[in-house]
């Protein structure tokens, strides 16, 4: 037998991904490896799941017994069980590249270790091979750009002194870069601080292992691959590195429910299995005197700045004396030149530190810190505001009667938050103090009197700070202070179709990839709302999970659809209004096409481009005589549409004029949208849908993934180019006759809360 495969079993969680793991060593191109399957205190229940997988390759499972768990424990007992004359560990949420086993028995030869590139992902096997090309060009786009940069940088630094970062530490010892330094530099160095060092991607040659006696460390518990890499590392020089990505990780999406054992916050513990490995890294005689051994010490030196110092202002008191211990033991190991090259305050710091006890040291960070803010603060304007909105606007009394109000971060007086706000005025004239937040220094048109704050103007924060109640739609910015006798009620904007909070898998937004932080951000802010509305009894269950509600779910169907349950006349009479205002000709029908965002199709935050996939001049050619079309973009969206040749056939819906899509739901006959959750709310009218979802695999797959299959739910036919549309345009009638059942299963499920009375019903719970 060739290769073992070790694959650890240690949280139940993770059985969902096994299956793709399974599928990755089944489509293996090289089949000469054994699979040993190592469960820690897995129920039977789901073990007879997995051992229930069907497979071809030999698999053998293991359990642990009852005193030892944790996955380095699981991965030893995995060495113990395994013949392969190469062991390579594979975590049972990951996968492997279909040629991985070829690509790494074609490269080893007689090398103890072979290290190959893992790629970190949150895509599932499927939806990872169904966007790799598009992932491929991407990186190797991004790549072409670094490199251009830098030929363009040493250019114009040709004629000057090379004083280059490397060629300043030419004296070194160089080690042939394909080499074992290659390799320590990339699974060694290539981390932060080193704590991303891990033994996923390489091969290990068993008789090496074997020889050396190195065996997982079971007592360390949140970087188990760092001693055991170290180790390896420091006794052979026969190591390589493969340029491919064999490995896939994937990302874990839910820090909370499931977290990864970096994940886990038992910072103390950290710090010490860090500061243990470096030490051992530092014995290698090998890299004495090298310029990785100064990179080395230079990460260590960040490391111990930015996290181990702190930690004797911030960290458990009852840990400290252990976290010293160790620091003690490094800092003396750090090479002069390393010290040298770091910053003032980190050179002073680490020199201070040998000689001062943890109180003392303590000291010097708090004073530090200090002086950054204030740095900060001098700096920066916003930093300011901050500042002030913490230390001055958020204490003392509170404003009792002031409202403040945010429809889509101020870009509009749309949504929930404005018919509550116009039921609050007119039901209780005069008693409550409105501030409306608006985007930019534009008014708002507001039908009665209320103060304007431009978002993060001083006067914004301190309202923020002063402010009895809160009405928003989106939630409030990380940093907002929940007092304790103020009362914030969050509208939210549409019952869910795409995955939401902590339900997702993959976030790909502007703000950041990182869906752990994503999925903390927001259920951190869910913990400061007191009240959540919920159009449909769906929505209820759904937000309580996916955002970690506790507060008080309001039930009552959503306020900004009132409006669609108001009496003939003065829908009418809306409708007229509206009609008049875009000049819509008479006589002529509206289709209303209202898209969503993509998530990945952005500027920067909260800055989003669109891509009209209508053919308009196909459109207007079939439907003109009858039909006109109003387009309306999503809020986040920053393009904007030119209909110039579209006069009198296509309308601009979106824009300030037109802030709220509830009366574009009014004057419109058809709606054609996609994934966005206006349909939710356009069903109230029971009229024709249409769903424009020309990018449905992508969307559903790769970009969110839904809580529905659209094909049972909708109440209308997907349609995937211009001409289905027009089609289903022109046969209407049956499109209608076909859909009526399901329409009328739709309304039921989703619509059935809402009679028009959900501003009153919220503002008398909320208000009280
Ligand atoms: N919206 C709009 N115009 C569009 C699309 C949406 O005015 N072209 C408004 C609607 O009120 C809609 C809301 O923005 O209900 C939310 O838009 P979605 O397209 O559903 O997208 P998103 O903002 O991601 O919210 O639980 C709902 C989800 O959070 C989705």
């Amino acid at each position: 037998m060739k290769v073992s495969i070790i694959v650890p079993f240690c949280q139940e969680f993770e059985f969902n991904y096994i299956k793709d793991c399974f599928t990755s060593l089944e489509e293996q191109t090289v089949k000469d490896f054994e699979v040993v399957f190592v469960s820690d205190h897995v129920s039977d229940k789901v073990l007879d799941k997995v051992r229930n997988i069907p497979v071809t390759f030999p698999i053998r499972f293991i359990s642990l017994n009852d005193e030892r768990t944790g996955v380095s424990a699981a991965r030893n007992e995995g060495i113990k069980n395994s013949e392969g004359e190469f062991i390579l560990f594979l975590d049972c949420d990951d996968y492997l590249e279909r040629t991985a086993i070829e690509e790494y028995l074609e490269s080893i030869g007689d090398r103890d270790l072979l290290h190959a590139r893992r790629r970190r992902t949150p895509y599932s096997r499927d939806g990872y091979y169904a966007d790799r090309e598009r992932i491929l060009a991407e990186r190797e786009a991004a790549a072409a750009e670094r490199e251009a940069a830098a030929a363009a940088a040493e250019e114009e630094n040709e004629d000057e002194d090379n004083d280059s970062e490397e060629a300043q530490f030419t004296k070194y010892t160089q080690i042939d870069p394909d080499d074992w330094v290659g390799v320590f530099n990339k699974i060694i160095l290539i981390n932060p601080a080193f704590s991303g060092i891990s033994v996923l991607g390489i091969m290990i040659r068993r008789s090496y292992l074997n020889a050396m006696g190195i065996l997982f460390n079971e007592s360390y518990t949140c970087f188990p691959d760092l001693l055991f890499v170290s180790q390896l590392m420091c006794s052979t020089d026969r190591v390589r590195r493969l340029t491919s990505v064999l490995y896939l990780k994937r990302k874990h999406s839910d820090s909370v429910k499931m977290p990864s054992l970096a994940q886990r916050s038992d910072e103390h513990q950290k710090l010490i299995e860090l500061m243990e490995s470096y030490r051992l890294v530092k014995s290698y005689e090998s890299l004495r005197g090298t310029y990785s051994e100064m990179r080395l010490d230079g990460k260590f030196i960040r490391l111990y700045v930015s996290r181990i110092s702190p930690y004797f202002l911030r960290g458990e008191k009852s840990e400290i004396p252990k976290v010293y211990e160790q620091a003690v033991q490094c800092l003396p190991l750090i090479t002069k030149d390393a010290l040298k090259h770091s910053k003032h305050y980190s050179r002073r710091i680490v020199k201070y530190s040998m000689t001062h006890s943890p109180e003392k040291i303590a000291r010097k960070v708090r004073m530090h810190s200090a002086r950054q803010t204030l740095f900060r603060l001098m700096r920066s304007r916003s930093a300011t505001k901050r500042f002030l909105y913490r230390k001055i606007y958020a204490t003392g009394k509170l404003k009792e009667n002031t409202v403040m109000f945010e429809s889509f971060f101020g870009r509009n007086y749309s949504d929930s938050p404005k018919y509550i706000f116009e039921y609050l005025c007119q039901a209780y004239p005069g008693k409550y103090n409105c501030v409306w937040v608006k985007a930019g220094k534009k008014d708002h048109n507001l039908p009665f009197p209320a103060k304007q704050v431009t978002r993060f103007s001083f006067a914004y924060f301190k309202y923020l700070g002063k402010s009895k109640y809160f009405v928003f739609n989106v939630r409030p910015p990380k940093y907002f202070i929940k007092r304790e006798d103020s009362v914030f009620l969050e509208t939210w904007h549409g019952t869910p179709l795409k995955k939401l909070g902590t339900d997702m898998d993959a976030v790909f937004m502007a703000g950041g990839t990182d869906i752990v932080a994503y999925k903390k951000n927001f259920t951190d802010n869910s913990k400061k709302w007191d009240y959540l509305i919920a159009q449909n009894a769906f929505s209820s269950e759904t937000f309580r999970r996916c955002f970690e509600f506790h507060g008080t779910m309001l039930e009552t169907g959503y306020p900004r659809n009132d409006i669609m349950h108001a009496t003939p006349d003065v829908m009418a009479a809306k409708i007229r209004e509206v009609r008049a205002k875009m000049g819509i000709p008479d006589g002529k029908k509206v289709i209303l096409y209202a898209p969503t965002w993509r998530d990945d199709e952005w500027y920067g935050q909260g800055q989003y481009k669109f891509t009209l996939q209508l053919d308009l001049d196909r459109l207007r050619s079939a439907l003109g005589q009858e039909y006109v079309v109003v387009l309306r973009t999503h809020y986040l969206i920053v393009d904007a549409l030119n209909l110039e040749d579209y006069k009198g056939f296509a309308f601009n819906g979106s824009g300030s004029d037109f802030d709220d899509i509830s009366l574009l739901y009014l004057i419109s006959d058809i709606l054609i949208t996609d994934y966005s959750s206006v349909f939710f709310d356009y069903a109230n009218l029971r009229r024709p849908m249409l769903f424009f979802t020309y990018d449905l695999d992508k969307y559903r797959d790769v970009l969110r993934g839904f809580y529905f299959d659209l094909e049972e739910l909708l109440p209308g036919p997907l349609v995937f180019t211009t001409d289905e549309i027009i089609d289903t345009i022109r046969n209407l009638p049956e499109v209608v006759e076909k859909y009526k059942d399901k329409a009328e299963v739709f309304y039921e499920k989703f619509n059935g809360w809402e009679d028009g009375t959900a501003s009153k019903k919220v503002v008398e719970q909320v208000f009280k």
